[in-house]
Formats: structure tokens, C-alpha cells, sequence
């Protein structure tokens, strides 16, 4: 049976939900709630919930769990790959690969008012995911990476160009890290997501701060 449509509210037409700063996509992990918590109580703007590796059985659960979290900080939460998880545990919005659909289908299942985000390594596909009707954009990826297997490389010029081609915001991802996420700053990304750099972070609370101080004050003109 077809899920049930249901309009969710999109906070990104209210600019207080802006999509800037640190967007902390999760990875599979016992402290996942805590680490989150603590990610959020020191400036996550974004939370997705990329389910890779945790049990099928616990994914709803899961979600459910970090879209309360989020709630409770005024945190957009989006789902990874799956538009019925995300209608399911009542998330913000979808993010979608390439192969994960279009973003009508998303739409039609998540409702008008849901963010659809798309991940694209090229103008070409940015430009596409655009004129599709996606809210955001990821763009990468940018640098090597170990927490996902056959990315498809994007280069910081690449990400210039795509800045010019469209208006919607920009999520850069792929390797970011303290040392380099203002570069993608510069180059015109809105914000940066991560997995590792905060995931897996010592200091997970000091990761998330200096990330967004890295990233703050940052812009495309400045380079
Ligand atoms: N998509 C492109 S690269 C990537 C995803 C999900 C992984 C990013 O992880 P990290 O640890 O921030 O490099
Ligand atoms: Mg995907």
C-alpha cells in the first residue's frame, strides 16, 4: 500500500533554517545518540540520518530517535537515500544519490513542503537537480575519504563553477576537515558535511566548534 501523503513543514523557507554552518551526516556506531546530542549542543546546523551498516530491523527506530534529538535543538533532520523512512520517522526532508529516484517521486511521497536534497559531482548534474526542484544541493567529492567507497571526485574549481551555474544552496562534501573546510567555504559551498571529522573526532564537541568557526565568516568573494 502506498504511504499516506502528508505535508510536512519546510523550515527552510523561514531563514532562521538557513542551510549553513556544519551539516553532520551520522555513520553506524554505539555512542550514535550521545555523539549526536553532543554535536548538536555545540552548533550542528543539519543532521542526516545515513543508515550504512546498522541493522534494517533498527533504522525506523533510529530515526526516530534522532529526529526527536533534532527537534529538541531546532536541528533540520533528513534522511538518506529513503523517502519512506523518512515519511515513516516524520523527518524534514530526503537526500538523494543519483540512482535514489527523482525528486518528484520523493515529493510525491513526502509531500510539496518536504527539502529534497541531491547529491551532484558536475555543473551538469547541479544544474539538473535544480531545474528538478531540489531545495540543496551536495556537491563532492571534494577530498579523499574513507567513509564512503567509489566516490566520484570534484574538484574545488569544479565547485566555483557550479556556484556560478545555480542558487541553490550548496552542501560540499567529501574529506572535510578542519584544515580544509573553509576552502570549500571560499569556493562557495553553504555549508559542509562530515562524517568522520566529527563521527569520529576525539573531542567531538571541539571538532563541531572549530569546524564552524572555520567555516564562519568564510565566503566566495574572499578568495
Ligand atoms: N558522499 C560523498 S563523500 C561521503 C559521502 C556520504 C562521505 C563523507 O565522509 P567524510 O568522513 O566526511 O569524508
Ligand atoms: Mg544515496
Amino acid at each position: 500500500m502506498r504511504p499516506k501523503r502528508k505535508l510536512l513543514t519546510n523550515p527552510l523557507k523561514s531563514m532562521k533554517f538557513r542551510i549553513s554552518g556544519i551539516y553532520l551526516i551520522t555513520e553506524s556506531r554505539p555512542d550514535l545518540l550521545q555523539r549526536v546530542r553532543t554535536a548538536l549542543q555545540n552548533g550542528v546546523r543539519i543532521v542526516q540520518y545515513r543508515g550504512k551498516g546498522d541493522f534494517e530491523e533498527d533504522l525506523l527506530i533510529l530515526a526516530c530517535k534522532l529526529r526527536a534529538l533534532c527537534r529538541e535543538y531546532q536541528v533540520l533532520f533528513i534522511v538518506n537515500d529513503d523517502p519512506a523512512l523518512a515519511l515513516a520517522c516524520k523527518a524534514d526532508g530526503v537526500h538523494l544519490g543519483q540512482s535514489d529516484g527523482s525528486v518528484a517521486r520523493a515529493r510525491d511521497i513526502l509531500g510539496g513542503a518536504a527539502l529534497v536534497g541531491v547529491s551532484t559531482h558536475s555543473v551538469c548534474e547541479a544544474v539538473e537537480a535544480q531545474h528538478q526542484g531540489a531545495d540543496y544541493i551536495g556537491f563532492g567529492c571534494l577530498f579523499p575519504t574513507l567513509s564512503k567507497r567509489d566516490t566520484v571526485s570534484a574538484s574545488l574549481e569544479e565547485l566555483r563553477r557550479v556556484r556560478a551555474a545555480v542558487t541553490l544552496p550548496i552542501v560540499a562534501i567529501g574529506g572535510i576537515h578542519l584544515g580544509n573546510a573553509a576552502l570549500a567555504i571560499r569556493a562557495g559551498a553553504d555549508a559542509v558535511a562530515v562524517i568522520s571529522a566529527v563521527m569520529q573526532a576525539d573531542d567531538c564537541a571541539a571538532a563541531v566548534r572549530d569546524l564552524s568557526k572555520a567555516c564562519q565568516g568564510e565566503s566566495s568573494e574572499s578568495l
